[in-house]
């Protein structure tokens, strides 16, 4: 058996790849390619809810988005350490981020107009993440695999925060009934738009389940996010803006509109409605920490200096 060969047994036997085994060059460069994007998705998907932070509507609701803000930073943290392990660093990851040379979730570029966003995001935006992130706790490489473990249960909190602040608002005022439906009405197609292009259009698919990278396609989470999703809006008493959607008894599935691709690829492309601050807002954020990075370098070249005169 030649080195491929026996890793694709590695793979095909469940046995979980690490840092110093053998891996086809492809296979270290599409985790590199999708870690590091979804890396970049949880930092700067802290920005359109951070934006929030400060106009919460009580300490609790404040408390609560703080902790989920925090989070989606550990998150990204702990996917920056699994894609240096396949030996990038992260300065080249933040660099491929700030040139727009490494894409981020399309959802993030989307403004939040209202409080009611905040709690469509929890539900529709978590809820999506986590569909996709629960197999990922199986992906081939080790590293990926654990880290998406403590990040999956993290966002289900976040998707329970979600859920119960958009209750409250469907249970208010007719005012802030209005308020949830109307962001129910605008986060709904994009969300279903995280799930990437659809299966014929992906072109990384057919190879990263291969490699068990990816264990469900892109079609195949998006469906059932929408099944999962159509019954739960029943509990809000809320519609999704969907005149299509409709259970199929036939399929066991429902059956949905026309997502507009058009729209998505617009998004990726760096055309969406907040592409330009989201980058913009990262690049300051690198930048004014310029300072930061420069002591602490010149503090450790110091120690180092230090340690080294002592031990001659
Ligand atoms: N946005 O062939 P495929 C979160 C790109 S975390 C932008 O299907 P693949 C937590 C794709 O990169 C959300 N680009 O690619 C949170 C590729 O371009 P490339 C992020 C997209 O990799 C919540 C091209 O299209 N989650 O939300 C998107 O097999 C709240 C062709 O696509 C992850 O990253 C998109 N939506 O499948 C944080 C999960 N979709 O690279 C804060 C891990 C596709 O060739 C607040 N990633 N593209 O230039 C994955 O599961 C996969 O990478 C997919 C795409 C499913 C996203």
């Amino acid at each position: 058996m030649n080195l491929e060969e026996n890793f694709q047994q590695k793979v095909d036997d469940e046995i979980k790849i690490e840092p110093k085994d053998w891996m086809p060059e492809k296979y270290r460069q599409t985790l590199i390619r999708q870690i590091s994007q979804h890396a970049h998705s949880e930092i700067v998907g802290m920005l359109p809810e951070g934006n929030w932070i400060t106009r919460a509507p009580s300490l609790r609701r404040k408390a609560i988005l703080i902790a989920k803000v925090q989070d989606e930073a550990g998150h990204g943290l702990y996917l920056y350490s699994a894609a240096e392990t396949l030996g990038i660093s992260r300065d080249e990851m933040y660099d491929q981020l700030h040139t727009g040379k490494a894409k981020y979730s399309s959802i993030f570029n989307y403004p939040t107009l209202t409080w009611a966003d905040i709690g469509a995001i929890g539900w529709l935006v978590d809820g999506a993440a986590i569909l996709n992130q629960i197999p990922l706790c199986r992906t081939s490489f080790g590293p990926y695999a654990r880290a998406m473990v403590r990040v999956c249960k993290e966002e289900s909190f976040h998707q329970r925060q979600g859920f119960e602040l958009l209750l409250t608002l469907s249970q208010g005022t007719e005012a802030q009934k209005k308020m949830c439906q109307d962001a129910i009405n605008r986060w709904w197609w994009p969300s279903l738009m995280m799930f990437g292009p659809n299966d014929d259009a992906s072109p990384h698919t057919a190879q990263s389940m291969k490699w068990k990278i990816k264990r469900f396609t892109n079609d195949e989470l998006r469906q059932k996010f929408i099944d999962m999703i159509a019954e739960q809006v029943k509990v809000l008493n809320m519609t999704l803006p969907d005149d299509e959607l409709k259970w199929n008894e036939e399929r066991k599935h429902y059956d949905f509109g026309k997502i507009n691709w058009e729209e998505f690829w617009q998004v990726v492309g760096g055309n969406g409605p907040c592409n330009k601050q989201r980058l913009d807002a990262r690049k300051n954020a690198w930048a004014d920490g310029e300072w930061v990075r420069e002591a602490a370098t010149a503090y450790a070249e110091k120690k180092l200096a230090k340690q080294t005169t002592n031990a001659a």
